[in-house]
This record gives structure tokens, C-alpha cells and sequence, in this order.
């Protein structure tokens, strides 16, 4: 079998509108996504929170007390509420992974057999469907840009919370709109969510300006060791404590 077409026909697995209609006919669920969460696993979790909460549903998150806390750069999301432990009722919420490739990215048992249900909304290519229902768009930038079109078919009208929360996913998935995940859809979603309110200035300050002291002395330790091989093919740098 040729990997490349086996891929290509299937950029899309799952039906988005099924997931829309179980949450629609639930109403508790439990949200997480892979450890050393980035940006688009934060802001999908935060972003997916507020439109089930929108929508009236109790909507819990979790994340292992270990990643706290959070690169400094994420310490802006208001990610207080987030549990560390098992909710009680966990037997009655719908379990979503989100931007979670494989469910070892989220080693934690409860969250696997505890729920009633395991959802996975991803946007991995090489995602091993470990959901009861699964929906993987390799063509999205984002599990963010996925949570979008999420928000659209369940009718929630975006706040600049939400927005704030979707756009953060999106502009560090897509390298600030650089790499070649980012589509004309990705724009296009980029624009209704500043639309809708998000402070592209302050987003980008919080996340690409802010560098801890520590963090550039750590650069320049590294970019004072850089050695070239191969004719400039190869660079490379080492840091020793
Ligand atoms: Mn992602």
C-alpha cells in the first residue's frame, strides 16, 4: 500500500455533526488533552470549556498537578478551576481528549476507563482513533480550528473569551500563521475569531514577548557553543549543566 495515498484519503476520519449531537445530548463531561500541554492543547481545552458552558452543560477540566506551573507564557489562561484528581461523578461525564494523538500523551487510568464515554477531537494525522467516537481532521491547523467548527454547528456564539482561548491554539499550532498547515479556512477562522474580539497585540506580547531573563541566558549559553558541520548543512549546540 502506498502510505502517502492511505494518508491522503484519510486527512478526515469521523463525522464533526455525531460529536455535536452527543453533546447536545449530554450533559456532564470531563476535558483534558496531552501532558506538556502547548498552545493549541491549552487553548482547545479552555476554548471547549467555555462553549459547553455556554451552552449550559457542567463542563469540568483536567490536567495533572505536575504541569503546573505552566510555561510562563501560558500562565495568563485562566486555567484556576482545572481538577487534578478524578471528579466524583466521573462515571456520568463524556470524556473529551482533545489534541491528543495517542491516549499514552495522557497517561492517567481514570481518565480511560472512568467515564461514560471517551471522545478524541484531534488533528494528528497519525491519531490512533482510541475514542468510543473519534473525529481526526489532519487537514486542520489546529484541534482549535477543529473546536471552531464545533462551536459553529452547535450554534454557540463566540465570546472573546472563547475566541481569545481558539486563536491562542491556532497561532502556536501554525507557527504564526507560517507553516504550511495554515489554509485559507485557518485564516478565515483566524479573522471571525478577532472579530469577535481577541487583542492580537496583547495575545502576541503574552506569547512571544515576554521571555524570562533566565530563558535568553539559557539562549546565549546555547548560541555561544554553535558549531557548523557538513558545509553548513548541520548546526549544532550542546548545553552542559
Ligand atoms: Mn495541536
Amino acid at each position: 500500500m502506498n502510505p502517502v495515498t492511505d494518508t491522503d484519503t484519510r486527512t478526515i476520519r469521523g463525522d464533526l455533526r455525531q460529536i455535536a449531537d452527543l453533546i447536545s445530548e449530554n450533559g456532564k463531561f470531563l476535558l483534558t488533552t496531552h501532558e506538556g500541554p502547548d498552545g493549541d492543547a491549552l487553548g482547545s481545552l479552555l476554548g471547549m470549556h467555555q462553549i459547553l458552558e455556554t451552552l449550559g452543560k457542567d463542563s469540568a477540566m483536567f490536567l495533572a498537578a505536575k504541569e503546573f506551573p505552566l510555561p510562563i507564557e501560558y500562565r495568563h489562561l485562566p486555567l484556576e478551576g482545572v481538577f487534578h484528581e478524578a471528579p466524583v461523578d466521573l462515571r456520568d461525564r463524556v470524556v473529551i481528549f482533545l489534541d491528543c494523538g495517542n491516549i499514552d500523551r495522557m497517561p492517567v487510568d481514570f481518565l480511560r476507563n472512568g467515564g461514560k464515554l471517551v471522545v478524541n477531537i484531534d488533528h494528528h494525522h497519525d491519531n490512533t482513533e482510541f475514542g468510543s467516537l473519534n473525529f481526526v481532521n489532519a487537514h486542520a491547523s489546529s484541534t482549535a480550528e477543529i473546536i471552531y467548527e464545533l462551536a459553529l454547528m452547535l450554534d454557540v456564539k463566540i465570546s472573546t473569551s472563547i475566541a481569545r482561548a481558539l486563536y491562542i491554539g491556532i497561532v502556536t499550532d501554525t507557527g504564526k500563521f507560517m507553516y504550511d498547515n495554515t489554509s485559507d479556512r485557518t485564516l478565515e477562522v483566524a479573522a471571525a475569531l478577532v472579530r469577535a474580539g481577541v487583542d492580537i497585540d496583547d495575545v502576541n506580547r503574552r506569547l512571544y514577548e515576554s521571555v524570562p531573563f533566565e530563558k535568553l541566558r539559557l539562549l546565549s549559553l546555547a548560541l555561544d557553543k554553535i558549531e557548523m558541520h557538513c558545509d553548513g548543512q548541520l548546526i549544532a549546540t550542546y548545553i552542559s549543566a
